[in-house]
């Protein structure tokens, strides 16, 4: 939230759409509603259930598994009134939940989702760390699934996908910060991370830490006006929980999916005393496990960890962000570890140091380089690439399916804006390969790298498998919003 400066000049930057007007109209009848009713129980649109929320009255996710390589299923995007704290808010979740259903699927399987707009304003559908087709009805953000609409989304996952933690949310233009920030955002898990580990691993423990921020500008969605936001009702939740406890016993190692599903706030994740192993990043298996008492996650990041449990008592999983402004409690999970330090064996021993052979792209043969210059207008809300706002139809680039490129990712941000831009690309993952001119010993593939304030990150992206439209931008969706977006087409 440190990157979104607010205006106090501008006032012609204001989408102020017939839209926002009535959600604004429609959020207040809601609001007033909500007063007028004998008290929280008697919502309307409250769940019949027990509130699973720490104050907050949305349904816990649900998980969905794939059968015999195949899985059918419905997502609903729809209003619904929650509460946070005392506050009411008018969030904008799927099937009800808050983060949507959580899907498990396995490489080689068909996905078809139903997606149904019972929202206003357009939406669709973006899987964010899948490698599959970004053509037709696959994983593509071109397609516009108008209010009221149902579009069937056909996924088809390659064989040889790798497992790992990844995503899904809308990826409308200039609705997605709106929607990701009232709630639309759910894990997409490609099964079978485990099995790369050594055999006392595979049987391991995991949980999954889906971690955003909730309500996030939750009068920004309605009015889009920054100067309504009510930042002080911001929670960190983690799977639609606020601080959950998680067991372990003194010297148990257990996998650990981490995941920054929200629309632009930052993390540092740290757990004291213990060291997060990295055997994925952004859903894809490391050559070189490598490990840190830290992890920074801006929007978008994936970490699959192995954490080794020592001592007894209660730890706290939490963000070591540095930002002051941060309203929220910076508390991720608490960590009940059982046993004693006597009890702890050298677990440290069973961490595997790879999980799949080094596939250097230094080694390659780079077919084309390209530059790409990321600059901010905090003032008039202007963010660019090249000096040129997103225009879906403007074709940026051109890529030649099969080979490799080099591109130069230049943040022109001076220090003083503290403006970073973590860049991600759809449909292939890249391999970062140098940083501020330095070579950069990766550890695998990634999907989203940090561009921190006037500094270069050098990536080499394998163009495999798949022709079509797709896109790279800041993950900081607020900018990705108001610009900072560029397209390319892969061709034969
Ligand atoms: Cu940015």
């Amino acid at each position: 939230m440190i990157y979104k400066i607010r205006s106090s000049i501008n006032t012609s930057g204001l989408i102020f759409s017939s839209f926002s007007i009535s959600m604004f109209v429609l959020m207040m009848l809601m609001v007033v509603f909500a007063f007028q009713s004998s008290g929280y129980n008697t919502f309307a649109f409250a769940q019949n259930q027990s509130s699973y929320l720490s104050g907050m009255n949305f349904s816990k996710s649900q998980d969905v598994y794939s059968k015999n390589g195949f899985l059918k299923t419905t997502l609903v995007e729809e209003y619904k009134i929650g509460k946070v704290g005392n506050q009411t808010t008018v969030a904008m979740v799927y099937n009800g939940s808050l983060p949507g259903p959580t899907y498990h699927v396995y490489p080689g399987d068909k996905i078809v989702i139903d997606l149904v707009n019972r929202l206003n304003e357009s939406t669709n559908l973006h899987f964010h760390g899948l490698h599959v087709s970004p053509a037709n009805n696959s994983d593509n953000v071109f397609l516009d699934v108008a209010p009221g609409k149902t579009q069937q989304y056909v996924v088809d996952i390659p064989k040889n996908h790798e497992p790992g933690t990844d995503w899904y949310h809308p990826h409308m233009h200039r609705h997605t910060y709106d929607q990701v920030s009232a709630g639309l955002s759910g894990m997409f898990i490609v099964e079978g991370l485990e099995k790369l580990l050594p055999k006392p691993l595979q049987n391991i423990t995991q949980h999954t830490f889906a971690m955003r921020d909730f309500p996030f500008d939750n009068l920004f969605v309605t009015t889009h006006n920054l100067s309504n936001t009510v930042a002080s009702q911001d929670r960190l939740t983690v799977n639609g929980e606020v601080n959950p406890v998680v067991n372990m016993k003194s010297g148990e190692t257990q996998l650990w999916r981490l995941a920054n599903i929200g629309p632009e706030n930052e993390l540092t994740v740290e757990f004291p005393g213990h060291k997060f192993h990295v055997i994925a990043e952004d859903g894809s298996p490391v050559w070189k496990v490598w490990d840190n008492d830290t992890l920074f996650m801006q929007s978008g990041k994936r970490f699959d960890v192995l954490v080794t449990a020592t001592g007894n008592g209660t730890f706290p999983l939490r963000s070591a962000n540095v930002s002051t402004t941060a309203p929220y409690d910076l508390q991720i999970a608490t960590v009940n570890i059982k046993g004693n330090q006597n009890d702890t064996k050298p677990a440290v021993n069973i961490i595997p140091t790879s999980l799949i052979p080094k596939r250097d792209l230094n080694l390659v043969n780079v077919a084309n380089h390209r530059v790409f210059n990321f600059s901010s207008n905090d003032r008039d809300w202007i963010y660019t690439i090249n000096n040129k706002t997103f225009d879906p139809n403007r074709l940026d680039e051109k890529v030649k399916l099969g080979t490799v490129e080099e591109w130069k990712l230049v943040n022109r941000d001076k220090d003083s804006s503290g403006n970073i831009h973590p860049f991600h690309i759809h449909t292939n993952d890249f391999q970062v390969v140098s940083v501020n001119g330095k070579p950069y010993d990766a550890h695998g593939y990634q999907d989203t790298v940090n561009l921190p304030t006037e500094s270069e990150v050098v990536v080499r992206i394998p163009f495999d498998d798949f022709v079509g439209k797709s896109v790279y931008h800041c993950h900081l969706l607020f900018h990705e919003d108001y610009g900072m977006m560029g397209d390319f087409e892969i061709v034969k």
